[in-house]
């Protein structure tokens, strides 16, 4: 799943993709490099991100959304149920919602739906992330919203721990350290670590730095975890570099 920020602000990509014509663009160029699904987005789930109104969202996705849908497999990122509405009339069939909410939408339209877990708001949700067993407390909370999703009808579910939604580094590592259980719950299971903090702030850790590496300079820590999501058994990532997860892909395949 290649990641496209039609966003002024997201952690990686801000302002990069915000222009219509330059989101279709760069979608093209991740199908190009293999993705088999495009997720479009345009409101940033970062930690202490400003919230998007509808109208604005509607008007970043929607025609990204009809220019890639009949190319490629589309997955709507909102937690906005007029936005994915707006977004499957235009050809989406996936919904990846961050709020785990959009469920009853996801089976009344009769698309795919992506459960991700969070503690908190984006706003907040990075400043004391606390859990007594956080792989418990997320895959009790996976199960939860997966057997309501069943009951909403819909069919294709995906399950997602949400790394770096309310959740310290630790928390992360111990989510993909026993991913495996997760993936025991018997639906398929999505992962997005792609450039995100954490791997920053291990890269800095273990080299003494003071700051941690830029997010345009995370893509091999990025393919250890996205690597290692696939060897225990996540049946999709979600990345920004399409191009060298895709090769990680085969060889994990193979
Ligand atoms: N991570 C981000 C956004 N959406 N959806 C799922 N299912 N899983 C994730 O891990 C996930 C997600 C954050 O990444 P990005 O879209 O690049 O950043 P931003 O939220 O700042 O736009």
């Amino acid at each position: 799943m290649g990641v496209v920020n039609v966003t002024a602000d997201s952690f990686s990509d801000g302002g990069r993709f915000l222009d219509t014509e330059v989101a279709i663009a760069h979608g093209r160029r991740l199908i190009a490099e293999g993705a088999d699904i495009v997720d479009i987005g345009g409101e940033s789930s970062r930690p202490g991100a400003d919230p998007v109104d509808e109208d604005e969202e509607l008007r970043r996705v929607v025609p990204v959304v009809e220019a890639l849908a009949g190319d490629i497999r589309v997955s709507i990122d909102t937690v906005k149920p007029v936005v994915a509405r707006a977004a499957v009339a235009a050809g989406a069939t996936l919904i990846n919602d961050v709020s785990a909410s959009l469920d009853a939408v996801a089976g009344e339209l009769g698309v795919g739906y992506v459960v991700m877990h969070r503690q908190g708001t984006p706003r907040t949700m990075q400043i004391d992330p606390h859990y007594d067993d956080v792989v418990v407390e997320v895959k009790a909370f996976l199960a939860d919203h997966a057997a309501r999703a069943a009951a909403t009808g819909v069919s294709e579910i995906w399950l997602d721990p949400g790394i770096g939604f309310g959740k310290s580094a630790d928390h992360n590592l111990s989510l993909l350290r026993h991913l495996d259980q997760i993936v025991d719950l018997g639906y398929p299971v999505v992962v997005g670590t792609s450039r995100k903090g954490f791997l920053g702030r291990l890269l800095a850790a273990s080299d003494g730095a003071e700051t941690p590496p830029p997010t345009d300079d995370r893509l091999e820590a990025s393919l250890a975890t996205s690597t290692w999501a696939m060897a225990q058994g996540a049946s999709m990532i979600r990345v920004h570099d399409v191009r060298a997860s895709v090769q990680a892909a085969k060889v994990v395949a193979a």
